[in-house]
């Protein structure tokens, strides 16, 4: 029996690669990501596309006459790259990573709380350019996270991990708002209080971490006056998707004093980073670095192998998202 073809559109993390390319005829792109043209041709030549988040699977593209493939496994959590209604549609199953990255990203949250909340970047760029003019009781002062309030917009797997961490790292009371609330003994366990709207959270929070999907449902929910209801010594974490945030307006907050200081890893229009935000200390910004550790990378790979394998085995696909 031959064996199913597949594309990996961009280059995997050394194991996950090796080991699909010996079970599977693989194929590896490992230039630039493809085109929306290279993409339709691609779903006439494989069986499989191993995708991440710089390709994006439209309904055109699912729908290409006479596609092949029936599989797509995402390299990577997030899937609102992938119109997963047209691929379904199309009998096409599309496959995830969750669980293996929800640390890493976590991590990440609360690393931008710490790098705004103590000025990090704007003080290494100062030091670097020679304005340390020796210790001073007044330079760079920035805020303490200690029992200060974390409000949680959105609470899947990494909004409830950076709930635990922050409150073993900096005893922050612990506050959340997303479409479902979780169960009693969640929340009991993570010491996190549901919150109705996101409006409230918004104004009691000290620090707003975003941590829902991306996509139309949450398109720039945080925008002009979602930040005019932030208190104006707040900070705004995003590790989510950069399409949340009115960057715009963000901006134009963090300028006026609206709101602290934001800590962002993504971008609406990555790789593009507005100009209005890199011109701004108190905005720290990060190239989307949310899942960026060897060992996640390493078992992000591994689980898109296990869902390609289960998929052309008969197996049943745990990451199965349609
Ligand atoms: C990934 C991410 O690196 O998993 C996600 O949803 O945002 C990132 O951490 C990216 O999706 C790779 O495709």
């Amino acid at each position: 029996m031959q064996r199913p073809k597949i594309l990996l559109t961009r280059p995997f993390p050394p194991k996950a690669q090796t080991w699909l390319m010996e079970h599977y005829d693989a194929t590896l792109n490992d230039g630039a990501p493809l085109t929306p043209a290279q993409l339709a041709e691609a779903m006439t030549q494989y069986d499989a596309l191993c995708t991440a988040l710089t390709d994006r699977m439209t309904a055109d593209i699912l729908a290409t006459p006479g596609a092949r493939v029936r599989l797509i496994a995402n390299y990577g959590v997030g899937y609102e790259h992938i119109d997963t209604a047209a691929a379904k549609a199309a009998g096409i199953t599309v496959t995830n990573t969750p669980d293996v990255l929800t640390e890493a990203t976590a991590d990440i949250a609360l690393l931008l709380m710490l790098m705004t909340s103590r000025r990090a970047s704007e003080a290494e760029r100062s030091l670097r350019a020679g304005h340390w003019k020796g210790w001073s009781a007044k330079v760079l002062l920035g805020q303490s996270l200690e029992g200060k309030t974390l409000g949680l917009a959105g609470f899947g797997r990494i909004g409830q991990a950076t709930a635990r961490k922050a409150r073993a790292a900096f005893g922050m009371t612990v506050l959340y708002h997303s479409r479902h609330r979780v169960a009693p003994d969640i929340e009991a366990a993570l010491g996190a209080d549901y919150v109705e709207t996101l409006d409230e959270l918004a104004a009691r929070s000290d620090v707003l971490s975003l941590h829902m999907p991306g996509g139309a449902e949450t398109h720039h929910r945080v925008n002009a006056r979602l930040l005019k209801r932030m208190k104006s010594t707040a900070i705004l974490v995003n590790t989510a998707r950069g399409s949340v945030v009115d960057e715009a307006a963000l901006a134009d907050a963090l300028k006026t004093g609206t709101i602290w200081a934001a800590g962002l890893d993504v971008y609406e229009h990555e790789p593009e980073v507005p100009p209005a935000l890199l011109d701004l200390d108190n905005a720290v910004l990060l190239p989307h670095l949310g899942s960026a550790t060897v060992e996640t990378r390493e078992a992000m790979g591994i689980r898109v192998a296990q869902n390609v394998d289960a998929f052309f085995s008969g197996k049943p696909v745990h990451d199965r998202v349609v």
